[in-house]
């Protein structure tokens, strides 16, 4: 990539974030939407054995934790036999609702993730985690990214939402509403619950790629687990270091889909007043949903 100044900015800033110091992934190949060649052939077998062993282990915690859904299209990708070609992948997916991955060599700016979603190209980050972050990794790798989010855009209502999702992002840099709608991708994308006749279950990508976390949300009583509120959760805090202090529940995903398909620019307004909450925040009347 010859790098613009801004790319350049981006990448010092994103290498000073992480632990290390250093980026995890080869930017150097990216295209001006940072996407970069899948490069499948270069995959070690020490690394397809890795995956297999990450997916075996997830694979069996999803019975009664994760939501059907995403179970059923799980089912159907395929890839409990080494790290999956994005390609393949993109064949299956743009025929269910016309969404592709792109293969990114990690974390990409805001703009141009939004921009990635508004146009239905999901981005799936090509490296793979080392064995001693078996159990942890913060940065998004290959199996949060394949294993956690790619299953559910197969699914139309929710495939519909991630792209109303990106083009809301790209309106929210424009009126500084990044923050809040971060929070919103947090709370659903990543660590949602849903209700279900059997009890709550996951559909967010951090808990359904998490060996720990996905028992933790529904099992543990510390948690709080609270109704979806678009507004509440565009004004709560988060973690990325550690497991939820708070899950919210959306009722199906034809919830989520109405409930942030409105103009935000008052709730950003507003917003913009009042101070942030506390992660562990429960409101007077709100109500703390049990899990089973
Ligand atoms: N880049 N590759 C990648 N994956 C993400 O999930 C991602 C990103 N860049 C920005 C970003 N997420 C967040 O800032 C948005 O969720 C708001
Ligand atoms: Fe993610």
């Amino acid at each position: 990539m010859d790098m613009t100044l801004e790319q350049a900015e981006f990448l010092k800033t994103l290498a000073e974030k992480s632990d290390s110091g250093s980026l995890r992934g080869d930017y150097s190949a990216a295209d001006a939407q940072y996407v970069v060649p899948q490069d499948w052939h270069t995959y070690t077998p020490d690394q397809h054995a890795l995956w297999r062993k990450l997916y075996q282990r997830q694979v069996q915690l999803l019975p009664g934790r994760a939501c059907d859904l995403f179970i059923d299209s799980l089912a159907g990708l395929d890839a409990a036999g080494g790290i999956p070609q994005f390609d393949r992948t993109s064949e299956a997916l743009s025929r269910a609702t016309g969404w592709r991955l792109v293969a990114v060599p990690g974390l990409v700016p805001d703009h141009v993730f939004f921009e990635h979603l508004a146009n239905r190209r999901f981005p799936v980050t090509v490296w793979l985690r080392e064995p001693r972050e078996f159990d942890y990794i913060v940065e998004p790798d290959v199996f949060h990214d394949f294993f956690g989010h790619v299953p559910l855009l197969f699914n139309p209502v929710f495939a519909n939402h991630l792209q109303e999702y990106g083009k809301g992002g790209l309106k929210a840099l424009r009126l500084g509403g990044l923050q809040f709608l971060a929070r919103l991708y947090w709370y659903t994308v990543e660590f949602g619950l849903i209700e279900s006749p059997q009890g709550l279950r996951a559909y967010g990508a951090g808990i359904l790629s998490s060996g720990g976390e996905i028992g933790y949300c529904l099992n543990s009583p510390v948690p709080r687990r609270i109704p979806f509120n678009a507004e509440r959760v565009m004004r709560t805090l988060y973690k990325i270091d550690s497991y939820q202090d708070t899950y919210f529940v959306i009722r199906d995903f034809d919830q989520l889909f109405e409930d942030t398909a409105p103009d935000f620019s008052p709730i950003y307004a507003r917003l913009q007043t009042l101070a942030a909450l506390p992660a562990d925040s429960l409101l007077a009347g709100e109500r703390n949903l049990q899990a089973t």
